[in-house]
């Protein structure tokens, strides 16, 4: 099993398309170990898209990311991921396939709706860097034997 961040970026909070994305991940077959609304500071964003952070566009980024809280989520299913990653689509939400998330919900590149983790290197930091270790949770879930045989 594979654990992966999503945020659901204020494009998805503030247009009211949480609750449609998260349904679309529950639908798949990911289990949700965590999940918080939380406002992101600007060192967090930095570390975030530390990547990211020698653009010209950058400022751009963080204040699109702090118009509003984002949902933080943990998900877990084997290859979650990829999996994860597959939903999303490619980061312009103009060249996502219909299907996609972003191909479903956005027509640009910053307001993409959400945030995956790209790998499970980056996964796993991704989830120390916005859940406590007693935010993410261990239970059964009853699906499992329907999802994965
Ligand atoms: O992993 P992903 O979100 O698909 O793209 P990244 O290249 O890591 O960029 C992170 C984030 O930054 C992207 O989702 C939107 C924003 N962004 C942007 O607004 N303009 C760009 N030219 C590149 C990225
Ligand atoms: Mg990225």
């Amino acid at each position: 099993m594979e654990k992966t961040l999503v945020i659901l970026k204020p494009s998805a909070v503030q247009r009211s398309i949480v609750g449609e994305v998260v349904s679309r991940f529950e639908k798949k077959g990911l289990q949700i170990v965590g999940m918080k609304m939380v406002s992101l500071s600007d060192s967090i964003l930095e570390e975030h898209y530390s990547h990211l952070k020698e653009k010209p566009f950058f400022k751009r980024i963080k204040d699109s990311m702090q118009v509003s809280p984002v949902i933080v989520m943990a998900l877990e299913g084997l290859e979650a991921v990829e999996v994860v990653r597959m939903m999303a689509g490619p980061t312009n939400g103009r060249k996502a396939q219909p299907g996609t998330i972003r191909g479903d919900y956005s027509v640009s590149v910053q307001e993409n709706i959400i945030h995956a983790s790209d790998s499970p290197e980056t996964a796993e930091a991704e989830l120390k860097r916005f859940f406590l270790e007693n935010e993410i949770f261990n239970y059964p879930s009853p699906a499992f034997v329907n999802l994965y045989a």
